[in-house]
């Protein structure tokens, strides 16, 4: 970046801080975008003068709700419900809810934020949006679960609808808890329509929706592998968390003959020295998506090694993809993971590496690619749902795999297009980030002063 690129990020990142005090993770996908984009907006005349930038990190709204619902006890608890609209420029607003006891306005506005850019990159007519609750699904009953998910969705049904806010999964939301909120939905409005994806088979949702986030992120990194005349088959690979992401990257990794070796929680995670299976993943899908255990479980049952309260990274491995939450990999074990051999890292999490472990990546030009473009494949099949939903039509999970593919070869293509940096090094987080703001960019231009 030259000196004339550097004041203009600073200058603009210093009024992004002062308009959002406090909000360190909104701040950081704003500054990691911000470094690719303003040097981008000052070699372009035709992006400049429409403050693009300041109208990009300002959300369209944000609404924020009280959550009232009963325990098994009788007992009456609040939770804080939250939904960021960030911009519908290109399409509906969509995007996850998160239910984690960590969700803040920060989280949920970076998200919101990033999910406008990587959006755009599917090439689909979606807009940016993220929702959830500080609500802890953790320990909590079914039924709790169930009226927590009715009582959040009394609210929020009246600023969302197929044409205007379409919500799905995160952390914490899966397919239990859109069948609640969707329940409830239709008893309020009285209309069935594509308001949420990620719906149950029976009632709207898609093939391959459950699969698509991890799948893609698998596919990505062999587009990356590809474009270096390698592949994946036979690479170490180390996967952390053990949620929707990440089971079906570690499917994918095993249905394409690489070695995943790791998982984790928010306990620790185990390791596998002979690598996962199919027939220990079945045990392993069945431990997190029908018991609610824990990863050491698996330790136990499999006689492998539990690391209590540490994280994969330190693992030799060929190729690692943080697949758990934001800011799981910092520097120092992003330089761990390079010195131990590891060539590509995609992010399955959203903000997976913190902008330390960037810079060592970057420094050390290993295939990153970051999570607006590696992850895409999930939001990617959620819009693949809505058009079914639109013509009353199913796909078959043939046909929904091959345009998983093909969307990702596509978000691959662009990332080149617009991140080469030389013959033989392509910085994607640069490419993701001109292209994904290119669309909505021109979108906004068009529209005129909105
Ligand atoms: P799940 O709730 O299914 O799983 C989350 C996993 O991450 C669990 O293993 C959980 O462990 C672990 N985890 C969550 N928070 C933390 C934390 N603070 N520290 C350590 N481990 C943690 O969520 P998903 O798999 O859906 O989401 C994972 C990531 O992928 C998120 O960043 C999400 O934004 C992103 N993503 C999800 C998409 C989707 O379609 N679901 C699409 C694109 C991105 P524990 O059970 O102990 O909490
Ligand atoms: O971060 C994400 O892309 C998601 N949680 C999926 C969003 C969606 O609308 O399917």
């Amino acid at each position: 970046m030259n000196d004339q690129d550097a004041r203009s990020v600073q200058k603009f990142m210093d009024g992004v801080v002062l308009r959002n005090p406090g909000e360190k993770e909104y701040q950081q996908a704003v500054g990691e975008f911000a470094c690719d984009v303003i040097p981008f907006v000052n070699e372009h005349p035709e992006y400049q003068n429409h403050n693009l930038s300041e109208r990009l990190t300002e959300p369209d709204r944000v609404i924020i709700f009280r959550v009232s619902w009963e325990d098994d006890q009788g007992k009456v608890r609040v939770n804080r419900g939250y939904r960021v609209q960030h911009s519908n420029a290109i399409g509906p607003y969509k995007g996850g809810l998160r239910f984690h006891p960590s969700v803040s306005l920060s989280i949920l506005k970076f998200l919101a934020f990033e999910q406008t850019f990587k959006n755009s990159l599917t090439g689909l007519p979606m807009g940016g949006g993220k929702g959830g609750s500080n609500f802890n699904p953790k320990g909590k009953s079914d039924r709790e679960i169930m009226r927590f998910c009715q009582s959040f969705m009394s609210e929020l049904y009246r600023h969302i609808g197929s044409h205007t806010d379409v919500p799905a999964g995160d952390i914490g939301v899966g397919g239990t808890e859109i069948s609640y909120l969707f329940g409830q939905y239709k008893r309020l409005v009285n209309q069935f329509t594509g308001v949420l994806t990620g719906k149950g088979l029976s009632f709207g949702g898609s093939a391959i929706r459950v699969e698509a986030t991890g799948y893609g992120t698998i596919y990505f990194m062999e587009d990356m592998l590809k474009h270096k005349a390698q592949n994946i088959e036979g690479k170490t690979c180390l996967v952390s968390g053990s949620g929707n992401v990440a089971l079906y990257a570690t499917e994918k990794l095993i249905q394409h003959g690489a070695k995943p070796v790791t998982l984790s929680d928010s306990s620790g995670f185990i390791f596998d020295p002979d690598g996962f299976d199919m027939d220990k993943l079945a045990w392993l899908k069945d431990l997190k998506e029908v018991r609610k255990g824990r990863i050491a479980e698996y330790a136990k049952e499999y006689g492998v090694e539990f690391f209590a309260g540490q994280r994969p990274w330190s693992t030799p491995c060929d190729l690692a993809f943080p697949c758990a939450t934001q800011n799981e990999v910092n520097a120092e074990q992003a330089r761990t993971l390079i010195e131990n051999g590891c060539i590509g890292v995609a992010e399955g999490s959203n903000m997976g590496s913190d902008a330390g472990a960037i810079a060592v990546y970057r420094e050390a030009k290993i295939l990153y690619g970051p999570a607006k473009a590696a992850n895409a494949g999930g939001v990617a099949v959620s819009g693949l749902e809505m058009t079914q939903n639109s013509i009353r039509m199913s796909w078959t999970r043939k046909e929904l795999n091959q345009h998983l593919g093909d969307i990702m070869n596509n978000i691959h293509e662009r990332c080149v297009e617009y991140g080469t940096e030389s013959a033989t090094h392509v910085d994607y987080l640069k490419g993701a980030n001109i292209a994904g703001f290119k669309k909505v960019a021109d979108a906004l231009i068009a529209y005129g002063v909105v």
